[in-house]
């Protein structure tokens, strides 16, 4: 399994999650300007989408989108995923809710054509960050144990303080309680990050 990453993005938390999972991947790098990866090829032959995270199967299947990815993670490990009835389909609200509604906004806030666009999705991250803080029902986003979301969450909360934006409690003792984490820091180390 190959998961194709670039140091920092998103694809972080598909490389936390693979960790905190167990599982057993090659880690290849993409450079997002040019479009290459560390081992020569063009991304968009493997990804058409151009985009990380990318993770092509042992039986060459390839899976894009991190919530998909996430999803497929915690199917492996459902130790990663909330239990009880809903549980499969909380984690999938959760993933959509940190992917459309601060993921994007993100984006929207390093790359934004006016300083108005730049202003509302700061706006938007602090509400939906505040969203989250007010609702963590313990250390994690669904109690006591990690979760496949709490990875994604965490690079939104890294992408936060690289900008400077307020984290509004008890997230930075979230933020902290991963970065303890083993998964975390090998993560950080393997894309140079440490
Ligand atoms: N919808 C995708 C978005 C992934 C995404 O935004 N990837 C960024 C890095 S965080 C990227 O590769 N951007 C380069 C580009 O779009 O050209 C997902 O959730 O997986």
């Amino acid at each position: 399994m190959k998961l194709y990453l670039a140091p920092g993005a998103c694809s972080l938390a598909d490389h936390i999650a693979l960790h905190e999972a167990g599982l057993t991947f090659d880690r290849i790098r993409v450079d997002l300007r040019t479009r290459r990866t560390e081992d020569g090829r063009d991304f968009t032959e493997v990804n058409p989408k151009g985009y990380v995270p990318a993770l092509v199967l042992d039986d060459g299947q390839l899976l894009t989108e991190n919530v998909a990815i996430l999803c497929w993670v915690a199917e492996r490990a459902p130790e990663l995923a909330p239990g009880g009835d809903l549980g499969r389909i909380r984690l999938i609200e959760m993933l959509a809710f940190i992917s459309t509604e601060l993921h994007k906004p993100f984006v929207r806030h390093f790359f934004p054509t006016s300083d108005a666009e730049k202003q509302a999705a700061e706006e938007a991250i602090r509400r939906r960050l505040g969203f989250i803080a007010e609702r963590l029902p313990g250390e994690y986003l669904f109690g006591s144990q990690c979760s496949v979301a709490d990875a994604y969450l965490y690079v939104m909360l890294r992408w936060a303080r690289m900008k400077g934006l307020d984290i509004p409690g008890p997230l930075p003792a979230f933020f902290d309680r991963m970065e303890e984490r083993p998964a975390v820091r090998l993560a950080l180390q393997h894309e140079g990050l440490a």
